[in-house]
């Protein structure tokens, strides 16, 4: 069993789950939507006001800020041993539309409270301790998730990157430069970004479970062992549309019924594996003209799918792909389909894993080791160097809705286990 270095152990840390909840709220309130909800979309305004306020809270801790050219920000607590990689921890503050006040927060806002705790606990690390606010976690904007875990980890094509558009038309790389980021070139802003194991020794993200499983079983921390392999499709089905009224039923190929079809065979692809972790939804549908007397001659879909296990993850992907070029054929319809991401899942660091169990060991609290369904920053962090989760629970599961809630104390036992995991990954 680990036993936990002296300096961790012996830590008294103050950590206060009410003034890191008063933080989240303030945060919250920028927001493209009114409260509770909240929508933060990537290097917009609010997006803007929030990494102020995220660096002015990295300041107060006494932390030492950089930023980088996509737009990550870092906070760092300088280490006895200034050459050795970092000992990493961080989540994002972005927000999908009508999200909550939690989701990705916990991790930023209570990252930064776990590294004040250690310093005003007086420990120093050996290793350089860091905080991060990744600069988008959410595919909102760009269709693209994790834009900066994925660009830190070189898994980003930039010539990739410059084929994507927000609603403005507007690229990442034209977003970035506006919001005071970016570089000459997109290759230039994504190799600016770059980590590696030389600079980077362990990861580790606070966050809230988004599911049911701890608050059910009564338990205060989820151990995070592996977090699943998530997917999106976008498909596009084209037809000749037409007048709802003139054109007669033979003569239709309707593009909304053929996205209607295949709809339904996601589900049924999902739950065809017989696993329960294998999940898939249709999460954005776009009919165009999308006028009630007009037949539908485009739709588009985005397609979520996801599983722990890799290959089966793909082989649905693979079904649905099937059946969208047979329903084409059969309905007459033009077919365009694009694979968003299709990423692997991951493990995490049997010595990330052990740091967390001692701290929750060392803490007293009840706890269980499990998987995440959705995918965090850590997903790609684990690609550079031994990453782990902390997830603590939030109301009913809910997530990525307005009334997403997690309590004080929830919050409060989450920074602690984080900060002492960190201590002890980080040596001192
Ligand atoms: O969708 C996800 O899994 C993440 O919460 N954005
Ligand atoms: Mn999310
Ligand atoms: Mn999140
Ligand atoms: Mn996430």
């Amino acid at each position: 069993l680990l036993s936990f270095a002296p300096a961790a152990a012996a830590l008294k840390l103050q950590v206060d789950g009410q003034a890191v909840v008063d933080q989240l709220m303030h945060l919250a309130q920028w927001s493209d939507d009114p409260s509770p909800a909240v929508t933060r979309l990537l290097f917009t305004d609010n997006d803007m006001k929030a990494r102020a306020y995220v660096k002015q809270l990295m300041r107060e801790a006494g932390l030492q800020i950089r930023e980088d050219t996509m737009g990550n920000v870092y906070g760092r607590l300088p280490g006895s041993d200034p050459t050795a990689a970092a000992v990493a921890t961080g989540s994002h503050t972005d927000a999908i539309p009508g999200a909550g006040a939690y989701d990705g927060t916990v991790g930023v806002i209570g990252g930064i409270a776990a590294l004040r705790a250690l310093r005003e606990a007086g420990f120093t690390p050996a290793k350089p301790l860091e905080v991060v606010m990744f600069t988008s976690e959410e595919p909102t904007r760009f269709g693209l998730s994790c834009s900066g875990s994925r660009t830190m980890a070189g898994l980003l094509d930039p010539a990739y990157l410059d084929t994507l558009r927000d609603v403005n038309g507007s690229t990442y790389l034209q977003a970035a430069t506006a919001a005071g980021y970016g570089a000459a070139s997109s290759a230039q802003m994504v190799a600016g970004a770059r980590r590696t194991p030389a600079d980077l020794a362990a990861f580790l993200e606070l966050h809230i479970e988004q599911g049911p499983e701890l608050e059910k079983e009564g338990l205060q921390i989820g151990v995070v062992t592996a977090i699943a392999a998530p997917a999106a499709l976008r498909v596009k089905f084209s037809g000749d549309g037409g007048h709802a009224g003139a054109q007669l039923m033979p003569l239709r190929n309707d593009a909304s019924l053929a996205a209607a079809e295949l709809a339904i065979f996601v589900e049924q692809a999902a739950l065809g594996t017989g696993v329960i972790d294998t999940v898939a939804t249709v999460g954005s549908w776009q009919v165009q003209p999308n006028a009630v007397n007009s037949v539908p001659r485009e739709t588009a879909l985005e397609i979520d799918v996801r599983d722990i296990d890799g290959p089966r993850r793909d082989g649905v992907l693979a079904a649905i792909k099937a059946k969208a070029a047979a329903i084409a054929e059969r309905r007459k319809v033009r077919l365009q389909i694009e694979t968003i991401n299709q990423d692997p899942p991951a493990a995490c660091g049997t010595e990330v894993v052990a740091a967390v169990e001692g701290a929750v060991r060392e803490l007293g609290l009840s706890s269980k080791r499990m998987v995440s369904r959705a995918y965090h920053d850590a997903l790609f962090m684990a690609q550079i160097a031994p990453t782990g989760m902390v997830f603590i629970p939030c109301r009913n599961g809910w997530s990525h809705r307005p009334d997403e809630f997690a309590s004080p104390s929830d919050i409060a036992r989450g920074i602690e286990v984080l900060a002492l995991a960190l201590a002890q990954l980080a040596g001192g």
